[in-house]
This record gives C-alpha cells, sequence and structure tokens, in this order.
C-alpha cells in the first residue's frame, strides 16, 4: 500500500468540520423546495458555479445564502446525517462537528431546534454506522461579543449536547481579544476551548487565541510558519492545529497544493492534523484532502500514520476511546 491509499484507508478523526458547510446544492434545493425557501441561484448547476472563491468573505457569503434552507430538526438532522454517511465512507471513526446557531436564529430558527436535530443524528451516527463525535458550537466573530453572550445563554438549556465552543467567520479585523470575556465564561463553565485563527489572519492572532482565548486547540493556523517564535511554542506545547488544505487553495490563502505549509509544520514537530472545513464547497470531503496534500506534498506513510495519530491526540475523546483508536 502507497502513502495516498494508506491515507484514505486509516482510520482518522475529523476536528474541523463546519457541518452548515457539508450542506450540497443538491440538499440545498431539496430543502429549499420542501421549505419554500426562494434562492438567488435558479437550480444546482448555478450554484455549483457560482463556487469560485477568492477569499474567505467570498465564501462566507454563499455559505450563509445555502444555509438559510435549514429551518426544521429534520432538515438539520438530515444534513448531519449525509455528513456522517460520507465520513464513513472515508474511514472517519470520530467527528467533531462545529455548528453555527447564530446563522439559524438571526433567522428566526430556535436554537433547541438546531441543537436537537444535530443529536439526534450524532446518535444515529453512533448505532447505525459507529462513528462518535461530538458538537461544537461557534461563535460568529464578525458579530459582538455581546451577541455571543446571548448566544451562549440560549444554548445552555442544551448544555450535554455540546462539548465546547469555537470561534469562526470573518477574521481580519476581529482578533480573539473581542472574545476575551466570553471564552472566560465558557471554560468556567467546563466547555472545551478552540477558535479559527491564522488563517486569513496574522501570527498575531495566533498568540491571542493561545495567551487570551487559552485555546485547547486552533483552527488552520497556518500562519504559523511567518513566526518562528510561534512555531518553537507550538513545537513545545504541542497544541494541536487543524489544517485544511482543500479549503486553503479554494480560498486562495496558497497559490498551489504544492506550496501548503503542512509538512514543514509536521517536519517541525506541531500537532497537525488534516480536515475538510466545508467540504461540500472546496471540493471534497476527508480523504480527497488526505490524499491530494499527501500527494502534492510527496508525504511517506510515517507522514500519514503521524497525522491521524494527531487527530486522536488532538481530539477531546475520553482517554479510554483514544486508547482504541490509536
Ligand atoms: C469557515 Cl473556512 C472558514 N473560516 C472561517 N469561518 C468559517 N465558517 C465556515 N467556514
Ligand atoms: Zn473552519
Amino acid at each position: 500500500m502507497n502513502a495516498v491509499e494508506l491515507a484514505r484507508a486509516i482510520p482518522k478523526a475529523e476536528l474541523h468540520i463546519h457541518i452548515e458547510g457539508s450542506l450540497e446544492p443538491e440538499l440545498i434545493f431539496a430543502l429549499a423546495q420542501r421549505n419554500g425557501v426562494q434562492l438567488a441561484y435558479p437550480g444546482v448547476e448555478a450554484l455549483r458555479a457560482a463556487y469560485a472563491f477568492t477569499d474567505l468573505q467570498s465564501f462566507l457569503d454563499i455559505y450563509y445564502a445555502g444555509a438559510s434552507v435549514l429551518l426544521t430538526e429534520q432538515d438539520f438532522h438530515d444534513m448531519a446525517w449525509a455528513y456522517f454517511q460520507r465520513a464513513k465512507a472515508d474511514n472517519v471513526i470520530h467527528a467533531e462537528l462545529f455548528f453555527d446557531p447564530q446563522t439559524h436564529t438571526a433567522r428566526g430558527v430556535d436554537t433547541g431546534v438546531v441543537i436537537r436535530g444535530l443529536a439526534s443524528a450524532r446518535e444515529r451516527a453512533q448505532s447505525e454506522l459507529g462513528i462518535s463525535s461530538a458538537l461544537i458550537l461557534c461563535f460568529l466573530r464578525h458579530l459582538s461579543e455581546e451577541d455571543a453572550f446571548a448566544t451562549l445563554e440560549a444554548a445552555l438549556p442544551y448544555r450535554e449536547h455540546f462539548i465546547g465552543v469555537g470561534l469562526d467567520s470573518s477574521e481580519v479585523g476581529h482578533p480573539p481579544e473581542k472574545f476575551a470575556r466570553v471564552f472566560a465564561r465558557c471554560r468556567e463553565l467546563g466547555l472545551h476551548v478552540v477558535a479559527h485563527a491564522g488563517e486569513e489572519g496574522p501570527p498575531e492572532y495566533m498568540w491571542q487565541a493561545i495567551d487570551l482565548l487559552k485555546v485547547q486547540r486552533i483552527d488552520h493556523g497556518v500562519a504559523a510558519l511567518q513566526d518562528p517564535l510561534l512555531m518553537a511554542e507550538l513545537a513545545h506545547t504541542r497544541l494541536p492545529l487543524t489544517v485544511c488544505p482543500l479549503s486553503n487553495l479554494k480560498l486562495c490563502v496558497v497559490d498551489d497544493l504544492r506550496d501548503h505549509p503542512l509538512k514543514k509544520m509536521l517536519d517541525a514537530g506541531l500537532c497537525v492534523t488534516i480536515n475538510s472545513d466545508d467540504p461540500a464547497y472546496f471540493g471534497g470531503y476527508m480523504n480527497e484532502n488526505w490524499a491530494q496534500t499527501v500527494q502534492a506534498l510527496q508525504m511517506d506513510r510515517d507522514d500519514v500514520v503521524a497525522i491521524a495519530r494527531n487527530s486522536f491526540e488532538a481530539s477531546f475523546i475520553s482517554d479510554q476511546r483514544r486508547a482504541e483508536c490509536l
């Protein structure tokens, strides 16, 4: 078995997937029809043709439009169930799913509808597919910290359904420090904390995520390579980075997968993982990310094993489940 074949076959954990980013155009149109929602695109092909992104914001505009078809518990269940079936095909055995309550509450969809729909799909994935999973609630960083506090408050009745919080959406201009107080509150509540940083933003935002938000993982973090001190810190602490190569390519963070910094980060001793981010929008689920990255960076089987082990090391699973997975 060569490295690419091993990358596809090896059991792995996915730690950076926005569940709303797994919504395929076909399902968007099916849900639009079911719910009587009008879309700005005439059909699946026209929508897919619009997936030519120049940066993060150009993607987010379409991503939020796509999510507008989600209204009922069944919609959230159907979306997540479709993801879990894809994950199964890629030998994902554990998944930690981001969801964006504010994208839905802004349209009048109750937080409980979102969480119950996702929770029932998780249970089904465990029983029918043997995939363990967890939910991580993300705050939209282009909105205020006050909004984030209100979002947390609305989700607390469903506390047992999510294990942590994250920070996503437009990065530049919305540094982690903006959310220092709400993250402190989340830590007090015993929630795990992660944040997107160093995707389009500078290494400084990664330092803020570490020092001010006290994150347990950084999502993306590809800017680390610009800062030797930060690289040394990440190598020393093994603070994991959930890297998303096809996302970085599609959002023009890198011009060519062969220029992606993942291999350099791995060789520097960082705990890097490979993830799909928004697979319906970026051209591939887990195995497409793994296979294309291994190919482009000419990684070997030892690299593949190291990255798969990192995915479990970086996960929030119990020590017992981790021992089963490793
Ligand atoms: C996202 Cl790629 C990316 N970056 C930041 N926020 C996001 N939300 C969904 N995908
Ligand atoms: Zn992301």
